[in-house]
């Protein structure tokens, strides 16, 4: 009798125990940025409007600073679901899903009102879905700015300064083929070891949002901010495309509305962060500069859109539609 009490106890406990293994869920995420920067403002926020949103049913531990590895270790990680969510730049994300590698072409969007209209139409629509089947599927786009160089030594106005410079690129064959034909040396590198590298001259310089290249300190190793602005690449906030696909219609909209709202505090934040981020260094001492000119540089990126375009011949339409966008 008694054994059976206790057998049947156990059985209970084991029942309540699976129950809550199939419907509640803990994930974990990735973000790369400091405390107090838009993103992690914004990802604490999603995690906050899941938990909220989901009745608890989901929560999200978010691991900052890069603290779970490189970006280009994070992506696999969560294709694979190692990591359910992360919030990643596109940029690193090209070599894997070539949709979203169009992003990448240096100055394929006039500017980021641009990104944004392209994003919320049928570009964005083939984008998402390049990533969704290469197991990163957005939920919600993140503003990220515009990308410039920055220097030790002078201020860059031309292709002629990028000459001979080495220069910290992200990992992308688009992004080593750009500085190449400026006559630079690229130089692909994780995020956190840009700032030694700098200081220490294994590269002459890299090229980042004003956010960045202030949070990270880069501005007090490399004082020349040139702003040529070649690369406009949006954010996401992406998840597993298994684990998306795992749940319920009621979740699926509750985990997109949580990220949806998550980004549209993003980018208020973004906007604010981009000025005070260029007055810090300015009040610093960073040389600013605007390039006149910026024809040349993009000139000088024929090749790169041939090679992207010989590899991916099939995505051609999508780059004329994102060119043929207001
Ligand atoms: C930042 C971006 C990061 C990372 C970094 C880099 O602007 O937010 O995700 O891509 O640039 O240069 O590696």
């Amino acid at each position: 009798m008694f054994h059976t009490f206790t057998k049947s106890l156990v059985g209970a406990a084991a029942l309540a125990i699976l129950g809550t293994a199939a419907t509640a869920a803990d994930w974990r995420g990735w973000n790369i940025h400091v405390d107090g920067y838009p993103n992690t403002v914004a990802m604490d926020k999603f995690a906050e409007l899941l938990a909220e949103k989901t009745g608890g049913e989901i929560t999200l531990q978010m691991f900052h600073g890069g603290t779970l590895g490189s970006q280009p270790d994070a992506v696999e990680q969560v294709r694979l679901g190692g990591l359910e969510i992360g919030n990643f730049n596109l940029g690193p994300i090209g070599p894997i899903a070539a949709e979203a590698n169009v992003v990448s072409l240096p100055f394929i969007f006039k500017d980021v009102p641009h990104m944004f209209r392209v994003l919320d139409g049928e570009g964005g629509a083939a984008i998402a879905a390049g990533m969704a089947a290469k197991g990163l599927y957005p939920l919600a786009w993140y503003d990220a700015g515009a990308r410039s160089f920055y220097n030790g030594d002078k201020a860059i106005n031309t292709p002629a300064d990028v000459e001979g410079m080495k220069v910290r690129v992200m990992n992308n064959d688009l992004f080593t083929g750009m500085i190449a034909e400026l006559g630079g040396n690229p130089s692909p590198m994780a995020f956190a070891e840009v700032y030694q590298a700098l200081k220490t001259g294994v590269v002459d310089g890299a090229e980042n949002n004003w956010p960045s290249y202030e949070s990270t300190g880069h501005f007090e190793v490399a004082g020349y901010y040139s702003l040529s602005q070649h690369l406009i690449i949006p954010e996401c906030i992406c998840i597993n495309t298994d684990t998306y696909n795992a749940l319920s219609p009621e979740m699926q909209a509750a985990v997109t509305e949580a990220a949806q709202e998550s980004a549209l505090l993003q980018r208020e934040l973004w906007t604010a962060r981009e000025a005070t981020s260029r007055k810090a260094v300015e009040d610093a001492g960073v040389v600013v500069n605007e390039v006149a000119d910026k024809a040349p540089f993009q000139s000088a990126m024929a090749p790169v859109y041939e090679a992207y375009f010989e590899t991916n011949p099939a995505l051609r339409p999508l780059v004329e539609l994102i060119q043929a966008t207001d």
